[in-house]
């Protein structure tokens, strides 16, 4: 039976991507933050903070597992204009911790490093559905941060014949999601309208930009396939291959409400930047591994839905 290590599994992804190991035959290890709370049903889970460079080679020595799903960020781009500081400690200075605690080992075990479609930033007429070899050109923080850890991760793979590979991840949702992120956002103020815990307005912020949304579920099977299939050093989208405006993301969860419900622009929720557009071309993971979503949007906003309905 492999053995597959996910970094940072107390996270939104986390979870679904230990379920997906599970169901695939794998033995699960999971590192959190001492100060999360992660109860999975099978596996391991241990203490981890990737700014501990000893406490990773550590780890890694103790676990010793085929593969890595290298998770842990700060994933929020609003946070990072907040934040820039933590955001770069974090996703490059941690990732490159786990980079070296891995070249240290006796072993090369197989290494997915998970980044971004924002990686490829201010987007040019006629270069979307976009594919890897675009030019990146980050158009805020976060998203120079992951790509930064794309370099180092091909750099690494090249220099130190490493089995590394690089996602660059879409839009990803799905029930459980933090409300900091779009569409749980809208969903979670739907459900509090409807339980009479706000005034029926919606905060919204840009509706004009188009992303590229995939239900967390599909994501992880992908996450899965490549950390076995990947080619080492190569970098693979993981989007749905559609971007949508979220005007239409918050028309199609207003029209899930029970309650009748205006929309405010609220200044706050404003980014100082925000690409137009991030539309993912997904041939090069569709020929390697046939993977494709499978999950419909509206099912997706559904269970998102659902999901804020029950847990407020
Ligand atoms: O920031 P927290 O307290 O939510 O903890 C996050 C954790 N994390 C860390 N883990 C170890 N050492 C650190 N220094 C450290 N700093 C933060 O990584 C959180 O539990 C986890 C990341 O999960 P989420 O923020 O929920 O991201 P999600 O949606 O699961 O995305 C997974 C990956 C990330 O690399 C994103 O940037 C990418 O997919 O889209
Ligand atoms: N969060 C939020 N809240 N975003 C809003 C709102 C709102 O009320 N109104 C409009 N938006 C717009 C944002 O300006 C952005 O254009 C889009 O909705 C999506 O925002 P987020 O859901 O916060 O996600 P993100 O695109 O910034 O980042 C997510 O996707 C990346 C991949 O493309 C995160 O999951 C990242 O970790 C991930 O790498």
């Amino acid at each position: 039976m492999k053995k597959g290590l996910v970094i940072g599994a107390a996270g939104f992804v986390g979870s679904y991507l230990l379920e997906e190991m599970y169901r695939q035959g794998m033995e699960a290890y999971a590192t959190k933050l001492p100060n999360e709370k992660l109860d999975i049903p099978y596996g391991k889970v241990l203490d981890l903070n990737i700014l501990d460079k000893e406490a990773v080679v550590s780890l890694l020595y103790e676990v010793r597992p085929d593969y890595i799903f290298h998770l842990a960020a700060q994933s929020s781009v609003g946070v990072a204009w907040k934040n820039p500081t933590l955001t770069v400690d974090v996703n490059i200075k941690g990732s490159i911790n786990v980079m070296d605690a891995v070249r240290e080992l006796f072993y090369k075990p197989r290494v997915l490093l998970i980044g971004s479609g924002e990686e490829y930033g201010h987007i040019r007429p006629g270069e979307t559905p976009i594919s890897e070899e675009n030019n990146l050109r980050p158009g805020n923080i976060y998203a120079a941060t992951k790509a930064c850890q794309n370099m180092i991760g091909s750099i690494y793979a090249k220099a130190y014949d490493m089995e590394l590979m690089m996602v660059r991840a879409f839009n990803h949702i799905g029930p459980g999601q933090a409300p900091l992120f779009v569409v749980s956002d809208f969903c979670k103020q739907v459900a509090e309208i409807e339980k009479g815990l706000r005034e029926p307005v919606m905060k919204v912020g840009n509706l004009a930009a188009k992303r590229d949304f995939t239900d967390v579920r599909d994501v992880v099977r992908a996450y899965v396939a490549l950390v076995q299939q990947g080619k080492s050093g190569e970098t693979y989208n993981v989007g749905s291959g559609k971007a949508l405006e979220i005007q239409e993301i918050l028309n199609l969860i207003i029209a899930k409400s029970t309650k009748k419900i205006q929309v405010e622009i609220d200044p706050n929720k404003i980014r100082p930047v925000d690409v137009p557009i991030i539309e993912a071309d997904i041939t090069k993971l569709n020929s390697l591994t046939g993977w494709k979503p499978e999950i419909p949007l509206e099912q997706t906003i559904q269970e998102t839905l659902d999901y804020w309905r029950s847990n407020l």
